[in-house]
């Protein structure tokens, strides 16, 4: 066929013209276009950069993979995207990161970029469940940089995922990237229409979209069947029968006095981690820090345990620029004595190089060089004046089943029980621990993390190593971890016959309201078992919280529903106020929870206070008067110190408070609001003795949970109410 030449050279001319256009005609392929409809529609977003591609197909092809097999399939025509990408695991590594899928970034994106990813995710197959995958966003190279860091458990049938984050620095074209972490268990995974926008600065991050349907767990539920097991554990470890004998001061008992037994502090370790440069500010914020230290619920009640955060790690001990240095610290851990709060330290090893000072590093050659550096350090930090004797536990090793480089160098464990040993001839008192993460979070599915956590503690318990506790930290995301997977995991680790410990407990980016229903659940599980003895949050405000997002205050000091949480569980639930009075044989049967309490006895004009100890193996509690009395008479016994509940409850806008002064005193009875701040005092004044009725009118506060507080002399009760309008 002969073509004229004038012809051939338009058709030339224009097929050139139609492969140089090309890049400018590309059209974003239909699910990128039906994508864009279904952002526009459903959450009123245009616009943004595609950050990987525009085109399915392409996107499924950009994977670099390790320890993960992929098959790309046609889908079956029913799902919003075409091709199925089928991800295996069949044999995972050591970390979640071992077995992993990559897509590096093809667009450059600017800091505080604010970007949606989109993906498509349905388990086939798990070891658990339908498997677990972590979606990453993440620099390429070292420190890895994380934007984005959520878990998911698939769920059989499809789900749309949209995940928002915000890039904390510039990334170049292949400088970062979207990552599927898998190697959790063996699994199949499949997803499909995953897609990158970068919106830049065009909207907000609380502007997109972000799923969150399978943030739930298993057991939130008030009826799930975990809660009453849970229950009667509580009532057997948790609590104790008491008897109070009550004598006079020729050893008579003394019938029909009025006995109050009120409780001031819990054995089991409630706690927080605590800053102590924040400890030594001078500052109003530092104040409020202390204040709410010293007075969490407001009615002051407080922690009983606390860690320090940083201040007695290895680096910042050797740093002579540490706010206060080491006597601030041994101060701040005086200022908790004081107060009765006993105190952890953490940590005296963290064996891995960026946690170690400097110099270990450099001399990793050098073993000897390494340790007498282990040694010096155990002996001088355990025994300095203000530490030595003041720490109840210490963490001796920290995540050491994730941190191998000093195994490495010395190629054996047994460095592990000689710092044990080094100290327990530090400081013979402390506790010693041992504590490691990834244990119960993520739905407690990270079963090797588990497994080398076990190996560990059987290796220093075989070799002798004087370990006395179990440190398990729980920094939850999503998603949160059934209390009966809980439960499963402190049975496993419990069978060690050690104590346990939650030590460094928070839910960074968890809805409120689901955040304070996980408390609640997580403190009821841990509570119950009976080798675990302190809960600790890793921080309790958010203005000093690793990750801005601390379980009890916000930023500008108010409760979070969390926090209400706590204080509910650990205040109210779980605390003992018991009145009566004794009988013939001067006796008053009660029980409590365990810990520390105020006997009071009132009989006339004499108002007797006996700190004491409710455990396990309290028997009598005697009480011993100032006065020969043998019946105090039940006319006057009718007379103790109380405050009933108020009634109505709830109530809109007043309530009837009736109240009890058995002798003469000046007493006052106020209104405070969940914050902790006084804002009525309905009575104020000198009473005599007598029964007293309070109206108490709330018109001018708003709906909420208050407290109502009676003070006279040493006597103090406060009871809640609830105001709804
Ligand atoms: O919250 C701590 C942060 O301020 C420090 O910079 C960091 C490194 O020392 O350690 C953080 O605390 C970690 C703890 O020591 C061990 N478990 C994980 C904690 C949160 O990262």
């Amino acid at each position: 066929m002969c073509i004229r030449k004038t012809t051939r050279v338009t058709i030339n001319f224009i097929i050139m013209c139609l492969v140089c256009a090309a890049p400018l005609f590309a059209e974003e392929d239909s699910y990128h276009q039906n994508l864009r409809n279904q952002l526009k529609t459903d959450y009123d977003l245009e616009g943004g950069e595609w950050v990987l591609t525009d085109q399915e197909n392409t996107t499924n092809k950009l994977t670099n993979l390790s320890g993960v097999t992929k098959k790309i399939e046609t889908g079956s025509g029913s799902e919003p995207f075409t091709e199925i990408v089928r991800l295996t695991v069949t044999q995972k590594g050591a970390n979640a990161w071992d077995n992993a899928v990559r897509f590096a970034i093809r667009t450059a994106i600017k800091k505080d970029d604010v970007l949606l990813l989109v993906i498509w995710v349905r388990g086939v197959h798990g070891e658990q469940g339908m498997g677990r995958i972590q979606h990453i966003f993440e620099m390429t190279t070292d420190p890895y940089s994380k934007d984005l860091d959520i878990g998911q458990e698939p769920a059989a049938a499809w789900q749309q995922w949209m995940l928002p984050f915000q890039a904390g620095k510039d990334h170049a074209v292949g400088q970062a990237r979207y990552q599927i972490n898998m190697g959790y268990m063996q699994q199949v995974v499949e997803i499909g229409g995953l897609a990158l926008l970068n919106y830049g600065n065009k909207y907000t991050l609380e502007e997109l979209p972000r799923s969150l349907f399978d943030l739930d767990y298993d057991g939130r539920d008030l009826n799930a069947p975990w809660r009453v097991e849970a229950q009667q554990r509580i009532e057997q470890y948790r609590k104790a029968p008491v008897t109070i004998q009550v004598i006079n001061k020729n050893d008579h008992p003394v019938k029909n006095a009025g006995v109050q037994f009120n409780m001031l502090q819990h054995e089991f370790g409630f706690g927080t981690a605590i800053a102590a440069s924040r400890m030594l500010e001078n500052s109003t914020t530092a104040d409020i820090y202390r204040e709410k230290l010293e007075n969490l619920s407001g009615d002051g009640k407080t922690f009983n345990i606390v860690v320090v955060e940083n201040a007695l790690k290895w680096p910042p001990w050797e740093n002579p620029w540490w706010p206060g240095g080491r006597d601030g610290v041994a101060s701040v851990v005086e200022w908790f004595r004081d107060r009765d709060i006993k105190v952890r330290g953490h940590n005296l090893v963290w064996p891995g190089w960026t946690y170690l000072p400097d110099d270990i590093k450099e001399h990793q050659a050098d073993t000897t060089y390494i340790r007498d550096r282990i040694f010096d350090h155990i002996e001088e930090i355990t025994g300095y004046p203000g530490i030595y004797g003041e720490i109840a536990e210490w963490d001796v090793i920290n995540e050491a089943a994730h941190n191998f480089d000093l195994e490495n160098v010395f190629g054996t464990k047994r460095i592990y029980i000689d710092w044990f040993n080094w100290a327990k001839l530090g400081d013979p008192n402390a506790l010693l621990y041992i504590n490691d993460y990834s244990i119960i979070i993520n739905g407690g599915s990270d079963l090797s993390s588990q497994q080398r956590y076990k190996e560990l503690i059987q290796y220093l318990i075989d070799n002798a190593a004087p370990l006395d506790g179990i440190g398990i930290q729980g920094h939850f995301g999503s998603p949160l971890t059934a209390p009966a997977r809980v439960y499963e995991i402190l049975q496993d680790f419990g069978s060690f016959n050690k104590d346990i410990s939650i030590t460094e407990y928070d839910a960074v980016e968890v809805p409120a309201e689901l955040a304070a229903d996980y408390m609640r659940d997580l403190l009821t599980i841990c509570f119950s078992h009976p080798a675990v003895q302190n809960f600790l949050m890793w921080g309790f405000w958010d203005g000093q919280h690793w990750g801005d997002d601390a379980p009890i205050f916000k930023q500008d000091w108010t409760l979070k529903p969390s926090g209400e949480a706590f204080i509910n569980q650990v205040f109210n639930e779980w605390w003992t106020n018991a009145t009566g009075s004794t009988n013939a044989q001067g006796l008053f049967a009660t029980s409590g929870f365990l810990g520390k309490y105020e006997v009071v006895v009132d009989i006339e004009n004499i108002h007797t206070v006996q700190t004491v100890n409710l455990s396990k193996s309290t028997d009598v509690i005697t009480v011993k008067l100032d006065s020969d009395v043998t019946d105090v008479g039940k006319e006057k016994t009718a007379r103790i110190f109380s405050l009933a509940q108020n009634y109505p409850n709830p109530f809109n806008p007043v309530t009837t408070i009736n109240y009890t002064i058995p002798v003469p005193v000046q007493a006052r009875l106020e209104i405070i609001n969940i914050n902790g701040q006084t804002v009525a005092v309905p009575v104020s004044k000198y009473h005599t003795a007598g029964d007293y009725e309070i109206k108490f009118d709330a018109a001018q506060l708003p709906a909420g949970i208050y407290f109502y507080r009676l003070s006279a002399g040493s006597f103090t009760k406060t009871a809640k109410m609830l105001l709804l309008k």
